[in-house]
């Protein structure tokens, strides 16, 4: 690198920049920055790479590129950007960026229908092209595909796998209702999973993996959603800044007069779940007001009123029950999805206060009696018996050897909040499950030749504190990343071998062992987190001392104080764990893991709901596991792990993504602010190499990324050849074709059924084959005569 040539070298905000060697060390190179001459600074050797003769050029696709590393990756993908083209291929895996602004044309109808039935690379790299390549796949080689769309919170998962869905009802659909139903499904799914967070104004608390299936024609018959894991915390209690689920403000803004009057609805201010966290609408802010200007039905609210004046929630209620329309629910279905979601508002608004006895136990505070009754009424349950089981607990004594004697133990303030809460995050996520079964029903199919599968979740997290929730979502990335070095790693090098190309073997880290320490039985960290859950006395302190004491010396794992962060160095080893994950060391503090890892209710407030009057309501809890059988054992510590029905869950989705064809989809956020056209390099960079991108890159520079079949080099380049070469079989002409060129034959190799070429090789020989094609066809003459 060295020859006086640029290089990209470490920059703080940027990633990389510009700069010259200006002297070699052992480990470390000190570099002139190309903007700052006479100002050195020195770069380990290992971030130092070598750039390409022109930055301001950019390519499609990367491997097109001379440099194959995550700092030129990086620029093109920057420059593109700048360009307004968000979208970049390396090879097949689209990398998408976060354009937080509508791009003129670029979803439009007549660019979605030229992607159809089109090679990916013919076109401008595009999501559709990646849905157009899966259903081609599927259509050639009778398989079922899967598109793996990821990325962190507001990178655009959700609106990619949007614009797949859209993509392939209208191009493969039969235009009939269940086209539309596809993609109308999705407004009324993020209603009440999605959420406005710090990171994302629209951001999905679950994840779904959703089917398009096909019949034997190909065209498209019916779909099916999945869900995984959706954040119930947020349900009671939102950080500042933050909201709970779309539907509860939506509701309260756009409901009729009559249905805000039978649900006793009211402004969001009024309910303890809704008015903790949330931005408040200031009429004096500037900002504020433009926006609720702008608006066509501007709401007229109270300064500090709680609004998010970002979002309009009466506008996004009546598109969201158009779309309940279309996928076919009628009115009652409706009220009955908004009965529960004002009980569980209703219900949240209930208070306890001491009762001051020799008991010890709490009653209801007096002005909560109206909302008892209010949740009690929409949820159909007695009262009385709602009022009994939030403030007792049953419990079976053994007293005295009389074993089975029920008991009621009254609780105190504190246990009656969180039984409280406890049925709230029952009765919605329950609630959720059936919007997606409800959403399920309404595009059936009988019979289905075979599916293609978007999946959108929450891409790998590590916040400042991480819980329960960034343990399970990292440990379904490290899965998916097993899946992507299967696919992307070993099928690369499986393919050079079928090729009979003769090329080294490329190494890359396994990550089983990272895959076990979570989920391998007995001694996987999710078997010992059960395992508490089943003592009598839990404790977060106790299973995480569990968890460092059966894996002492796991390379993978360890204790907080050796990190080489200070915040986590306060975390004792009771407190929390650290795990080297393949996208960097999380730590996670087990507070909370136990009572997070158990998704029972009650016995009391359990068999409370099941027995309720409203059938809608009864129906939520059909199968759950209060059966007569259970309800003897009242008392007896009854549990459901969330943690290993995830398990479960990922692992019957990873077998169906192995049985599919996949395509990669990698979302990039340009920017923490969440604005357009400013492109902050060093997380973006952080971003790819999180992702696996650079990996992928590593290996490629050893390889031979760019590739094209004999036939299709054919056909792009015939036009420029004699005749008499046209009428030679593609490979023969292809292997004219270069010997004419005289190309080095270390750039390029011949396989059985296409050409590989060296990174930036195959831009090269397109440039040669387009830049004077006269000289080249009588080249291509002259060997003709010779091999003939
Ligand atoms: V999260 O993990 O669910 O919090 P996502 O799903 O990755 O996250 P999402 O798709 O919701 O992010 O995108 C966030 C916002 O960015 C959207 O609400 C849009 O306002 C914006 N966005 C994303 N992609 C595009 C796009 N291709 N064009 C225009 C976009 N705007
Ligand atoms: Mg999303």
């Amino acid at each position: 690198m060295d020859d006086g040539k640029p290089v990209w070298a470490p920059h703080p905000t940027d990633g990389f920049q510009l700069g010259m060697i200006v002297d070699i060390g052992a480990e470390t190179l000190t570099i002139e920055p190309l903007n700052q001459k006479g100002k050195t600074f020195l770069a380990p050797m290992s971030q130092v790479f070598p750039a390409e003769d022109d930055v301001s050029k950019h390519v499609e696709d990367n491997c097109s590129l001379m440099y194959l590393n995550e700092a030129t990756l990086l620029n093109n993908v920057r420059v593109r950007y700048n360009k307004d083209h968000i979208y970049t291929y390396v090879a097949n895996i689209l990398i998408a960026v976060n354009p937080y602004c509508d791009i003129p044309k670029l979803y439009a109808p007549e660019t979605l229908k030229s992607y159809r039935g089109k090679s990916l690379g013919t076109l401008p790299p595009h999501v559709y092209a990646i849905a157009d390549k899966a259903y081609r796949d599927m259509k050639v080689l009778k398989m079922s595909q899967s598109i793996i769309v990821s990325g962190e919170s507001g990178a655009g998962k959700t609106e990619n796998t949007k614009f797949v869905l859209r993509y392939l009802t209208t191009t493969y659909g039969t235009g009939q209702d269940i086209d539309e139903r596809i993609v109308e499904a999705n407004p009324l799914l993020e209603a009440f999973g999605n959420a406005k967070t710090v990171r994302n104004n629209n951001s999905s608390r679950f994840g779904k993996f959703v089917e398009i299936h096909f019949n034997e024609k190909n065209a498209v018959v019916g779909g099916f959603v999945s869900h995984y894991l959706l954040e119930k915390s947020r349900i009671c209690m939102q950080s500042k800044e933050e909201r709970n689920y779309h539907i509860f403000y939506r509701l309260c803004a756009g409901a009729s007069e009559d249905i805000k009057k039978t649900l006793h609805l009211d402004s969001p201010d009024s309910f303890r779940y809704l008015n903790q966290g949330c931005t408040r609408y200031f009429a004096n802010k500037d900002s504020d007001k433009q926006i609720m200007q702008n608006r066509k039905s501007p709401e007229h609210l109270k300064a500090g009123a709680l609004k998010d004046p970002l979002l309009d929630d009466q506008g996004d209620f009546n598109r969201m029950c158009v779309a309940m329309k279309k996928i076919g629910l009628d009115d009652t279905e409706k009220l009955d999805l908004f009965r529960v979601v004002a009980g569980v508002l209703h219900l949240g608004n209930i208070d306890f206060e001491e009762t001051g006895s020799s008991s010890g136990g709490c009653t209801l505070k007096n002005q909560s009696s109206q909302t008892l009754a209010y949740c009690a009424n929409l949820l159909g349950l007695d009262q009385d018996d709602l009022q009994v089981s939030l403030t007792t607990r049953v419990m079976l004594t053994t007293a005295g050897g009389a074993k089975g004697t029920v008991i009621k133990v009254p609780l105190k303030v504190e246990q009656a909040n969180n039984a409280r809460d406890a049925l709230a995050k029952a009765v919605y996520s329950r609630l959720f499950d059936h919007v997606v079964k409800r959403v399920n029903q309404c595009f059936p199919f009988e019979t289905s030749s075979n599916f293609i599968g978007v999946l959108d979740i929450a891409g790998f997290e590590y916040f400042e504190h991480n819980s329960f929730e960034q343990f399970c979502i990292n440990y379904c990335n490290e899965k998916l990343q097993q899946f992507f070095n299967e696919r992307i790693l070993k099928e690369e090098q499986e393919l050079y071998q079928k090729e009979g190309l003769g090329v080294n073997e490329v190494h890359y880290v396994d990550n089983q062992d990272c895959i076990d320490l979570v989920e391998a039985k007995v001694v996987g960290i999710l078997d010992i987190l059960d395992e508490e859950n089943r003592l009598p006395q839990t404790s977060d302190q106790h299973f995480a001392l569990a968890v460092h004491s059966k894996h002492k010396d796991h390379f993978r794992l360890t204790v907080p104080r050796k990190s080489k962060l200070a915040i986590h160095r306060n975390i004792r080893d009771d407190e929390g764990f650290i795990i080297r994950h393949f996208a960097g060391a999380v730590c996670y503090e087990t507070a909370q893991f136990v009572e997070k890892n158990n998704d029972a209710l009650h016995m009391s407030l359990e068999s409370l709901v099941c027995e309720s009057k409203d059938k809608f309501v009864r129906e939520l809890f059909e199968n759950s596991n209060t059966t007569k059988d259970s309800k003897q054992k009242a008392g007896k510590l009854s549990f459901i792990s969330v943690g290993n029905k995830f398990k479960t869950q990922l692992n019957l989705l990873l077998e169906k993504l192995r049985s599919t064809g996949s395509s990669f989809i990698r979302c990039v956020k340009p920017n923490l602010k969440m604005v357009s056209h400013q492109f902050e390099g060093a997380q973006i960079l952080s971003q790819l190499q999180c992702s696996g991108m650079v990996s992928v890159l590593d290996l490629m520079q050893g390889g031979f990324p760019s590739r094209a079949l004999f036939h299709e080099l054919y056909n792009m380049y015939k036009k420029y050849m004699p005749d008499k070469l046209t009428r030679l079989d593609p490979r023969l002409f292809c292997k004219a074709l270069f010997k004419a060129l005289g190309l080095n034959d270390n750039e390029y190799k011949f396989g059985l059924t296409r050409v590989f070429f060296r990174p930036g090789k195959f831009a090269e020989f397109d440039q040669i084959m387009k830049s004077d094609p006269e000289h080249l066809a009588q080249l291509v003459q002259k060997v003709h005569k010779w091999l003939v």
